[in-house]
């Protein structure tokens, strides 16, 4: 059938040119390889959303990209899930294009400290009115860090001490409320505290195995 080996041929050069202009995109730490396996991933999990395709929305939705940050990443809070699913959803226009899910993935799993930074904080400041974290949303995102099996008033109590502590080591010009800035410069002097507001971020064996399935070899292997 050469006519429908040429259409595949076709579309492996178009994944080709676009996994090479990503590659060189300033936020993308991925070589054109790796881009190209997570643009062969991109296609399996959209596969099955024909109706969004048809009208030209070709993209993950949030609960296939929860099912991935779920079986890849560990992740099980379903709050905390959406909120990286809007980081990475950039356009706001709910679904991860493969744009998206590419620059998404290179600051999730490869980014600098800067960038992690900026994504996490991004995703605790999501709900927020303005580009600031105030103590009522910094309680509302370390509501769930604490067991839940602790008498309810002792439990908030935690909570507001467990606010304070944290606000204290992240608030650096002390006016009682975070600031991107004061985020930027508390990580700079304490990495551990990038992910104090709830874990946004891989562990190391969940993000050392995922670029194990997109290295280049694997995909050597795989053509
Ligand atoms: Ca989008
Ligand atoms: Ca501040």
């Amino acid at each position: 059938m050469p006519a429908k080996r040429k259409t595949f041929g076709t579309k492996r050069q178009e994944m080709a040119h676009k996994a090479d202009r990503l590659s060189k995109m300033k936020l993308c730490h991925f070589t054109k390889q790796e881009v190209e396996r997570l643009l062969q991933l991109f296609k399996e999990f959209t596969k099955a959303i024909t109706e969004e395709v048809k009208r030209g929305k070709e993209g993950i939705h949030r609960s296939a990209f929860r099912d991935i940050l779920h079986r890849h990443f560990d992740m099980t809070d379903d709050v905390l899930m959406d909120k990286v699913f809007k980081a990475f959803d950039a356009d706001n226009d709910g679904y991860i294009s493969d744009e998206e899910w590419v620059i998404g993935m290179s600051v999730f799993l490869k980014g600098t400290l800067e960038e992690q930074s900026r994504f996490c904080f991004g995703v605790y400041a999501l709900r927020g009115e303005d580009s600031y974290i105030h103590r009522e949303e910094m309680f509302m995102l370390l509501k769930d860090c604490l067991v839940q099996h602790q008498q309810e008033e002792d439990a908030e109590e935690m909570q507001k001490d467990l606010v304070e502590i944290t606000l204290k080591k992240l608030d650096m010009d002390h006016d009682g409320r975070l600031s991107i800035e004061d985020y930027h410069k508390a990580i700079k002097q304490e990495v551990l505290m990038m992910e104090s507001l709830g874990p946004c971020l891989p562990n190391a064996r969940c993000r050392d195995s995922f670029l194990e399935i997109i290295a280049d070899d694997k995909n050597k292997q795989k053509c």
